[in-house]
């Protein structure tokens, strides 16, 4: 199972670090939000889910998105704008949304994916169905009203929702710890009756631990639960934020703790891979990351009627 999580982290870290690029080099249209460093959150929350679960998340859901089996292709053509994107290039980073998978979307809006997975967390229960609907979002959303009123609403109604809060310090230019005397995003449960715990975002297996129990517990009708992730946010907000806000040491304290070592050392301290077959591993997702480039490349742009198709509804 480690070993899975890990090639899921191996694909994300590829991925955002090839899109990091990317975008520096004027490829990439937008504004692009990476989650380097927080890899093991996604990988593991999504692994606890089935395909049939439902998944909202922010303006830093890359690593969400794909953990959760979005095509790598369709992901990064969506990225270039392209009409072999998943949402046909109108999408782009912080809107992509994939329904066969469960994915109800990326949103630039904070707080946003909590009300949606409300929403799907309530059709899953009215139609009997045992589907678990998760919201990602960071800890500056939860100073938003729809936080209180999601947490609340999943609350009274016994709803599968899983909030899962990647606190990974800084919201925008700013340090959380600056913005609520309460420390933890675990403790505002309390006050709506929600069972919550803080666990290490950058222990893939810890994540899937918990998470796996959560949707468990939501499926026998135990829910909602507020997961707090503990994480850190390697690059500034969006690629060429140069983080002038961030202590000087921060950064390098965390990269000790990057969610891919943590995992690797484990992996090669039981015996169950070596370096050299985490390497291996490593780089084909860095293969299969630059296929998905070249396609993306050669991918037509939308037709420009297409602007027009999926505004309004019929
Ligand atoms: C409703 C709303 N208010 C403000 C913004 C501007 N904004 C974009 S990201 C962000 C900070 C988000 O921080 P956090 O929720 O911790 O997520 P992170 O970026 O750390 O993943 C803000 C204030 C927005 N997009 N939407």
């Amino acid at each position: 199972m480690l070993l899975e999580l890990y090639e899921r982290m191996a694909l994300i870290r590829a991925f955002e670090t090839r899109v990091a690029e990317l975008y520096r080099d004027g490829e990439i249209p937008g504004f692009v939000h990476t989650s380097l460093g927080q890899e093991a959150v996604a990988a593991g929350v999504c692994a606890a889910l089935r395909d049939d679960d439902y998944l909202a998340t922010t303006h830093r859901g890359h690593g969400h998105v794909l953990a959760k089996g979005a095509d790598l292709d369709g992901m990064m053509a969506e990225l270039f704008a392209k009409a072999t994107g998943l949402c046909g290039g109108k999408g782009g980073s912080m809107h992509v949304a994939d329904p066969a998978k469960g994915i109800l979307g990326a949103n630039a809006i904070v707080g946003a994916s909590m009300p949606l997975a409300t929403g799907a967390g309530l059709s899953s229960k009215r139609l009997g169905q045992d589907r678990v609907a998760v919201a990602f979002f960071g800890e500056g959303a939860v100073n938003q009203g729809t936080f209180h009123e999601a947490l609340n609403l999943c609350a009274i109604w016994d709803l599968p929702v899983i909030f899962a809060c990647e606190n990974n310090i800084y919201a925008e230019f700013s340090d959380s710890r600056t913005m609520t005397r309460v420390p933890r995003v675990a403790d505002r449960a309390v006050a709506y009756g929600v069972e919550a715990s803080t666990i290490d975002g950058n222990d893939v297996e810890a994540v899937h631990a918990v998470t796996f129990d959560a949707a468990e517990r939501c499926r026998a009708g135990d829910g909602p639960f507020l997961l707090e992730f503990e994480t850190y946010r390697w690059h500034g907000h969006y690629e060429g934020d140069a983080q002038p806000y961030k202590p000087q040491d921060e950064s390098a304290t965390w990269r000790d703790a990057d969610p891919l070592v943590v995992a690797g050392r484990r992996l090669t301290e039981a015996g169950d891979a070596t370096s050299e077959q985490l390497e291996e591993l490593r780089e084909r997702a860095g293969a299969r990351v630059e296929s998905a480039v070249e396609a993306a490349r050669a991918a037509p742009d939308p037709e420009l009627e297409e602007a027009y198709a999926h505004v309004f509804g019929d």
